[in-house]
């Protein structure tokens, strides 16, 4: 009888650690997933809410449609098999429109172009747009298997071309340069000994994209710092000038940077009258 009478508590004690041990590793689970899904949630959040923001800015769109048509692009899929061609829906869901004689073009320039643009009304960047400036400074990428969109550990320039954010500003690129008209305005950069770079967006998209049935002169616009070592007679301004379709005409200004900062701060004076 003695023997029995020690062994039933032993077992009652062992089953009540075990109970309690898969009672706390159940928890912990629970713990882990709920942690693990309110992360995931609110870098999706973030990034949803950072683009409807933006793109509620813009009146005339319906923003959670533009918002699905945009993930359709990148979600469920390799961040390095993510054609320019994905993001075909999305410009037809927000096309661009022309602007004759507003739109401004720029390479390794964009701080004082924008700066510009943004305190005086004369030129349209494609950051003006709704779809430039819902995704504006923004990195995105999904993952198959996966419904998120994920802003780090995204794939770089340098990994792959077919990343996201690379096709998506090859698209967009294209699709604002193929609505320009009239006379179009580039800035570029003099500091460079290269201005007019071919492996630049600008270089290997858009000029391509200018067609002259519609553009009438393309205006560079040099931006010449102390350090300017670029003019207009450089000769990659030159294989611009030849590169463009014929029947565009080209000229090119040096403007010092200086310049283009006075009249930034001066957003009264007439478009036109800063070079
Ligand atoms: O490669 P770039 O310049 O020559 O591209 C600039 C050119 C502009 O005319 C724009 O219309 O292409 C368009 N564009 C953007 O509007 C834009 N906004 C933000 C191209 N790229 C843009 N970005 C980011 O800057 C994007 O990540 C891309 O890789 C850089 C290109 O800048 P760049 O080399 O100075």
């Amino acid at each position: 009888m003695e023997p029995e009478d020690t062994r039933v508590p032993d077992k009652k004690r062992k089953r009540r650690c075990l109970l309690l041990l898969c009672a706390s590793a159940v928890l912990l689970i629970i713990v882990l997933v709920v942690v693990l899904g309110v992360t995931l949630n609110q870098e999706r959040g973030q990034f949803e809410s950072i683009f409807i923001s933006r793109c509620e800015k813009f009146k005339e769109y319906d923003c959670q449609n533009v918002w699905s048509v945009f993930q359709e692009a990148y979600i469920n899929k390799d961040p390095c098999k993510v054609p320019t061609e994905a993001y075909d829906p999305l410009i037809a869901a927000a096309p661009f429109k022309p602007a004759c004689n507003r739109m401004m073009f720029w390479s390794k320039t964009k701080d004082v172009v924008h700066d510009f643009t943004e305190k005086t009304d004369c030129f349209i960047t494609l950051e003006d747009t709704l779809l430039g400036s819902v995704l504006d400074g923004l990195t995105w990428c999904g993952k198959e298997g996966s419904s998120a969109t994920f802003t780090t550990d995204c794939p770089g320039w340098t990994q792959c071309d077919n990343n996201p954010v690379r096709s998506f500003w090859n698209r967009a690129s294209a699709g604002f340069a193929d609505v320009a008209c009239g006379d179009v305005t580039a800035m570029m950069n003099g500091s460079l000994i290269t201005p007019f770079s071919p492996t630049s967006i600008f270089a290997s998209i858009e000029v391509k994209r200018f067609n002259s049935s519609r553009v009438r002169n393309l205006k560079v616009v040099l931006v010449m710092q102390k350090n300017a070592v670029a003019n207009c007679t450089n000769m990659s301004l030159k294989n611009l000038e030849e590169e463009l379709d014929q029947g565009i005409n080209y000229d090119c200004k040096e403007v010092p940077e200086s310049q283009i900062k006075e009249c930034s701060v001066h957003p009264e004076k007439p478009c036109g009258s800063c070079w």
